[in-house]
């Protein structure tokens, strides 16, 4: 089974990048084509940044320095506790904090869309997407590159274009690829594809993580720590919001442990009750996660109906309660999308 996985990964990276040492040139020319007019490239992932947001900046704009490209790996405030952690056990240096676009040039990782990346993004040019969400709304209408794959991490992505442009990784980039691919498959364990899995295992031995499952224990905890903060700022911490047809809505995501998901999620729900309806936003989710489970709560008029519409889980209950846990991209979102989409063509 591995080595079947392993061929039709080869196979794979074959046709998509021709990873061989040998044809990096013809990679590294197409991030080099570009006419950067001598200023600096922000590479930098979605606001509420996460380690795969902040891990692929790192190593990305380490790459492009290594093929002659000035670029600089930013992050919008506030770089999460997770992170943070992270940054702090791989001694990698946090990345600079940006949070307005007007005016620069950026390398987005890790989103695709107006609506997740830093403010003013469409008052800037973006020389290039990589990212593991689909397809976006970010419009550019020179020929930059775009590289979109349903792997489980941007950083898996940064890998990839590492092995296509031939160089040498620093055990510096590949820790900071590590803790993208750590958090965003939970230790290899959710979403976890043949990419991820061929980068996860190159990487440790450049990185030197000697106990990669520790590393990721200690990224969990902080994830779930929450010290100081008010809920609101818990709500916020890892917030999106999403454009289906004429609605918009917001989807916070908390973690929580076994014992305290019950509590965490009626906390959730009595602030967003308090807070909704607020701006142009029709509806407010908030998925609370332990390590089993995910527990969805909603507010806005004619929410319950639309959780009824999408989601097959749901029991009437106070909460969609889906087992195994689940994130934003995979269960919540696209049903979301789709009844609220088809809602608008009745
Ligand atoms: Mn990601």
């Amino acid at each position: 089974m591995k080595r079947k996985r392993r061929e039709l990964l080869a196979l794979l990276a074959g046709m998509i990048l021709s990873p061989a040492a040998a044809d990096g040139a013809r990679y590294i020319q197409l991030f080099q084509k570009i006419d950067y007019g001598g200023a600096a490239v922000y590479v930098i992932g979605h606001k509420s940044p996460d380690p795969d947001s902040i891990g692929s900046a790192i190593a990305l704009a380490e790459l492009l320095n290594a093929i002659g490209i000035q670029a600089v790996p930013a992050a919008s405030e506030r770089i999460d506790n997770e992170s943070a952690y992270a940054l702090k056990a791989l001694e990698l240096e946090p990345p600079l904090i940006l949070d307005d676009a007007e005016g620069k040039q950026f390398i987005l990782v890790d989103h695709c869309v107006y609506a997740h990346a830093i403010d003013h993004m469409d008052l800037a040019r973006v020389v290039g997407i990589l990212d593991h969400h689909g397809v976006g709304d970010i419009k550019s209408t020179e020929l930059i590159p775009v590289f979109s794959m349903p792997v489980g991490a941007a950083a898996s992505l940064v890998f990839m274009c590492y092995r296509g442009c031939g160089t040498e990784m620093t055990p510096r980039a590949a820790r900071a690829m590590l803790m993208g691919i750590l958090s965003d498959t939970r230790n290899m364990t959710y979403n976890v594809t043949a990419a991820d899995r061929e980068a996860y295992e190159a990487l440790l031995p450049i990185a030197g993580i000697e106990d990669a499952d520790a590393l990721y224990e200690g990224m969990k905890d902080a994830k779930t720590t929450y010290d100081g903060m008010t809920t609101g700022e818990i709500f916020y911490s890892k917030y999106k919001e999403y454009e289906a047809g004429p609605y918009r809505f917001g989807i916070g995501s908390v973690f929580a442990s076994p014992e305290t998901i019950a509590e965490v999620s009626a906390e959730m729900k009595r602030y967003m009750r308090e807070i909704c309806p607020q701006g142009d936003l029709d509806y407010l989710f908030c998925m609370v996660s332990d390590s089993d489970s995910t527990w969805l709560s909603w507010v806005g008029d004619g929410a319950e109906e639309l959780v009824r519409e999408s989601f097959q889980e749901y029991d009437g209950s106070e909460y969609v309660i889906f087992r195994p846990a689940t994130t934003r991209k995979l269960k919540i979102v696209p049903p979301l999308v789709t009844a609220l989409e088809n809602r608008d063509k009745k």
